[in-house]
């Protein structure tokens, strides 16, 4: 299992350096040994047992990590939470996961003692204290130390990511040790991850793909991660430039940040092993753009919270403009009728199916739900449409799903259009994404006002940030009299796209 070969890596290599946040100290992999033991001591402490949920919301720092990893020694649950939840979103991830523990910044006491204290399952909360000075240094002080085993049950769940849905409020993807260990695994072969490699890692933690496909992966390879707290476009184009990285990873608005910060000016990055692309499609220009300036192909790749990573254009060999590449190692992708679930034939478009020991193994206490995602032989429906190439290679074509990428990150309309009809000002609304060049997509709502006075349109955007996380609020609200509908009475967002998108 990968934490046992990250263990590895700590004995037999303990000076070599595992992470540093930028300005902030060393952590060398017997460093990270210690911190990680003392923690997950603390979490034994506290009485934590296997299978309860660990709740962390914590920006991008050390004990973000140091918790991660020792939840997931001592066969805990982790579940982390974007800190840009509002109030109403957390006391959801709170109350559905049943979390024990929540691992919080101190500056947000006063705003989750009241959510946390209607908790019934909920037993404390940890406040960490922002150090003073940037060395990035939370530490916990506690020192105990006690013998524990590493979980040896690949089906035992190792973290809990929630994910929307187009039916219903989000829902705990479980992912176990088995589907981390079988990923990172996969990767490890497919990118050719090396001991040498230095992985310059500018994305969130709260994602499968800045806490698993780039953290993971250095870790697994006993590699060295440098970390930003956030991303910044010049600054990580400076850092890249200077020969000492060999990593990156991105979603399309960075790379697309970045090519914008080079300012037309050519510069080289060819040094750089690797750089990746993924969470939305890359725009052909963004692929094309990269080639011309920074002299490097983007490698891009697909994946999704419920598998991690499913497909990936070759390390070696022709990276395919517009196409997310081939099966990773031990992975099986196939492309479907998506009413009848039979297999189509190459070239024809279809839904996107994956079976492989990557595959999650259901949402959290949604056995409905979980059935609802499978085919009856166990493939899991993606959601999204693509084709299958002769060669094997596939393409995606669009989503079946009724969902927005914007920056990289998944909004589901249904869930926004809940919270719009909790607005007093409204009698109807419909929730779609149009193209945009930075961000892949903007969300727009659509809304028919009540009779009397419209509401403006800036409240009805504070509105929806005061219940959802800013990302998933509109960016533009459009007042409209009627919506066209099917036979059925359902909105047509198809038509409404056509409409407004231009
Ligand atoms: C920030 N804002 C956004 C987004 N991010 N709005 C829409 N979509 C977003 N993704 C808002 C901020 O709240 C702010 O609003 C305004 O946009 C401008 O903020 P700015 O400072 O420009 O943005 P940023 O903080 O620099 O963030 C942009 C970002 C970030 C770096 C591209 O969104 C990001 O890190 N995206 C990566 C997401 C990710 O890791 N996805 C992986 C999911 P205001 O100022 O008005 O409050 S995992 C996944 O999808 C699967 C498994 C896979 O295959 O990888």
């Amino acid at each position: 299992m990968f934490l046992n070969t990250i263990a590895d890596h700590c004995r037999n290599q303990p000076d070599k350096l595992a992470l540093q946040f930028i300005g902030g100290p060393p952590v060398a992999y017997g460093d990270l040994a210690r911190s990680v033991n003392r923690t997950a001591n603390y979490l034994l402490s506290l009485g934590i047992q296997p299978g309860d949920r660990v709740a962390v919301q914590l920006p991008k720092c050390l004990p973000f990590i140091y918790f991660h990893l020792a939840a997931m020694q001592i066969g805990a649950v982790f579940l982390p939470l974007n800190p840009a939840y509002p109030a109403a979103e957390l006391r959801y991830f709170l109350a559905d996961s049943g979390a024990r523990l929540l691992i919080a910044d101190a500056e947000n006491q006063s705003k989750l003692d009241p959510i946390t204290d209607a908790l019934p399952d909920h037993r404390k909360t940890t406040y960490l204290h922002k150090p003073a000075d940037s060395g990035a240094n939370w530490l916990l002080d506690y020192s105990a130390r006690r013998r524990y085993a590493l979980p040896d049950d690949p089906d035992q769940t190792a973290m809990m990511l929630y994910t929307s849905g187009t039916t219903s409020r989000p829902k705990g993807a479980q992912i176990t040790h088995g589907n981390l260990t079988a990923n990172i695994s996969a990767l490890h072969q497919a990118w050719g991850w090396r001991a040498d490699d230095v992985l310059l890692h500018a994305l969130p933690v709260f994602h499968v793909h800045g806490l698993v496909v780039a953290l993971h992966g250095a870790l697994r390879a006993g590699a060295t991660a440098i970390l930003c707290p956030a991303f910044h476009a010049e600054l990580t184009l400076e850092m890249l430039r200077s020969r000492r990285f060999t990593v990156f990873m991105g979603v399309p608005t960075m790379h697309r940040r970045l090519y914008q910060a080079a300012g037309g000016q050519r510069i080289d990055l060819s040094h750089m092993r690797l750089m990746t692309s993924g969470s939305d499609r890359l725009p052909d220009d963004l692929f094309f753009g990269y080639q011309e300036t920074f002299n490097i192909t983007l490698l891009e790749r697909y994946g999704m919270t419920e598998t991690g990573m499913n497909l990936s254009n070759p390390l070696h060999g022709q990276r395919r403009v517009g196409a997310v590449g081939f099966p990773l190692p031990g992975v099986s992708a196939r492309i479907v009728d998506p009413g009848t679930d039979a297999p189509l034939p190459d070239g024809e478009v279809g839904e996107v199916q994956i079976k492989g020991n990557h595959v999650f193994k259901g949402y959290w206490q949604q056995p409905a739900k979980t059935a609802a995602a499978f085919t009856a032989d166990g493939w899991l429906r993606t959601g999204d449409m693509g084709l299958r190439a002769p060669d094997g290679c596939f393409t995606l074509k669009g989503r079946a799903k009724d969902l927005i990428i914007t920056g990289g990150l998944n909004v589901y309309p249904p869930e926004v259009e809940l919270v719009l009809m909790q607005h007093p000002a409204i009698t109807a609304c419909a929730v779609i994404g149009c193209p945009d060049q930075e961000w892949g997509e903007q969300v727009i709502a659509l809304i028919i006002p009540r009779p009397g006075p419209p509401p403006a349109a800036a409240d009805i955007i504070a509105f929806c940030r005061q219940h959802l996380a800013a990302y998933k609020a509109p960016r533009r609200v459009v007042f409209v009299n009627e919506f066209p509908a099917n036979a059925l009475g359902k909105i047509q967002k198809a038509k409404l796209r056509e409409s407004l998108c231009g």
